[in-house]
């Protein structure tokens, strides 16, 4: 099985070059001009495309079972959206319930997850805490290939993490070589402002916003990082909202810790008056958290990207239709939290980042792969177009323009928060594992292909915080 794209102009996040790219057996295996390759090669010209790595959407949710209902897209429909969309690898979430063991979830998620038609690897919640959570960490770690965490600040009586366990998990993370994540929204203040809410008698979706502020977020991405700061752990926070979450990033950024900060696309590009809709299942279809902001917050989170602060760009990916959304017709606080996103994400960051010069093309291809692949450790077998890495290819024509409408998209929800959005520059093919998966608006997914993504503990940085650890440990006075 062998591929050559010839023609088109390879774009990485630190290079861009007119080159040919050669892939067999699953792998990039040359680049260069006139490459000798075997007859039967399939040959796709790129003749004025873009040859990039296929995106990496580091945030997504496949058939998750959240709160009392079971999200659409499970791991087939949803990596196969994500393919028509140029992304080839999602890294999911195994979500124990509280007092579930951990390898009992990582398993029932594995085994959801073989009809994946792209890539994938899990981050695994730490929603309680006792010495076996703290075993089941190693056994992920060491044998499974996990190498992130991660802790939901809100969702107060359900998955919620407090502080004892933020600590317990971001220092075990440490000792283990993994990075601590987060969801940032102080569960507590939420809870408290959705019962105010509903006391006013603002029962509608426009509740489920104003009960969660900026600076709920703020509050719960600073506490975040002020507890790795003190432990000495990086840390990832996920799906910045605003001003407030991205100003204590680049704080603790500036002071020289080692943070990490993703955006959704969706956050990028729809704002809060969404939830003033007077439609009632419109509002709704949005509800999601954190929730849609007012465009000044958009603003500085596109700042945020451009000036490095911000590093990844997801999804959040996380389907329900209007009948379970329903759920929550008398109470916004029963709504279903989760919008679609997989297969849009990169055609919405290139015609409003790369065609508005928000992003350069391989700042483009920075937040949408490469940097996903290097903080999470699967870099460059993922995230860049080189000889031996994974053949997982987005070809892109920057010219193809496209509506994103429900009507036509291929995940499996009856709602698109982008609906009506034109789009200029789309995938023509998508490749992965060296197999054309996408081709000129034809979707050939193929159930089971996807393979899982070992990703191993990190060395480098690792070392540096403990040696940092090491040599800032305070000593007892020594007295006579
Ligand atoms: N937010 C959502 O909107 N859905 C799934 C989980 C989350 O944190
Ligand atoms: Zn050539
Ligand atoms: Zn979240
Ligand atoms: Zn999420």
């Amino acid at each position: 099985m062998s591929l050559l794209i010839k023609n088109g102009t390879v774009i990485n996040a630190e290079e861009t070059r007119q080159a040919d790219v050669y892939c067999e057996n699953g792998l990039i295996k040359a680049i260069g001009h006139d490459l000798d390759v075997p007859e039967n090669t399939e040959i796709i010209d790129a003749a004025g495309q873009y040859i990039m790595p296929g995106g990496i959407d580091p945030h997504t949710h496949m058939q998750l079972p959240f709160m009392g209902t079971v999200a659409t897209d499970d791991f087939y429909t949803g990596t196969a959206a994500g393919l028509a969309g140029g992304t080839t690898m999602i890294i999911d979430f195994v979500i124990p319930a509280p007092g579930e063991n951990l390898l009992d979830a990582y398993n029932k998620w594995m085994e959801w997850a073989q009809k994946a038609a792209g890539d994938y690897s899990f981050h695994v919640a730490i929603t309680w805490w006792d010495e076996t959570v703290s075993a089941d960490m190693e056994t992920l770690v060491r044998d499974h290939g996990v190498n992130s965490f991660k802790h939901f600040m809100a969702y107060k009586n359900a998955i919620m993490a407090d502080d004892e366990i933020l600590i317990n998990s971001f220092s075990r993370s440490l000792e283990l070589g993994a990075i601590p994540t987060v969801h940032a929204e102080n569960g507590e203040l939420v809870f408290n402002l959705q019962q105010e809410m509903m006391d006013r008698g603002i029962t509608g979706p426009e509740g489920h916003a104003l009960s969660r502020p900026p600076q709920v977020e703020g509050e719960a991405v600073n506490r975040a990082l002020r507890i790795a700061e003190v432990l000495k752990v990086p840390i990832y926070v996920v799906h910045n909202s605003c001003k407030e979450a991205l100003d204590e990033i680049t704080r603790a950024r500036s002071q020289g810790q080692r943070v990490f900060g993703e955006v959704l696309a969706s956050h990028l590009l729809v704002d809060e008056t969404v939830y003033q809709n007077e439609d009632w299942e419109t509002a709704a279809a949005h509800v999601m958290s954190p929730p849609f902001r007012s465009s000044e917050h958009q603003d500085a989170l596109w700042k945020g990207l451009q000036s490095g602060n911000l590093h990844t760009t997801a999804t959040d990916h996380c389907c329900f239709c209007a009948e379970q959304k329903a759920a929550g017709k008398d109470d916004f606080r029963l709504i279903p939290n989760g919008t679609a996103g997989v297969e849009n994400r990169m055609e919405a960051l290139w015609t409003h980042g790369v065609n508005k010069g928000r992003l350069t093309m391989n700042e483009f291809v920075k937040v949408t792969s490469t940097n996903a692949a290097q903080i999470f450790n699967i870099y460059p077998r993922k995230g860049s177009v080189s000889k031996g890495a994974d053949a997982d290819i987005v070809i892109w024509d920057p010219k193809a323009k496209k509506t994103i409408s429900a009507k036509t998209h291929h995940q499996n929800v009856d709602f698109n928060v982008l609906e009506g959005m034109e789009v200029t520059g789309i995938p023509s093919h998508t490749i992965s594992a060296g197999k054309v998966v996408y081709a000129n608006g034809e979707l050939k997914a193929v159930k089971g292909a996807g393979k899982y993504v070992n990703r191993p503990p990190f060395a480098d940085y690792f070392e540096a915080q403990r040696l940092q650890t090491e040599s800032t440990k305070p000593v007892a006075v020594k007295r006579k």
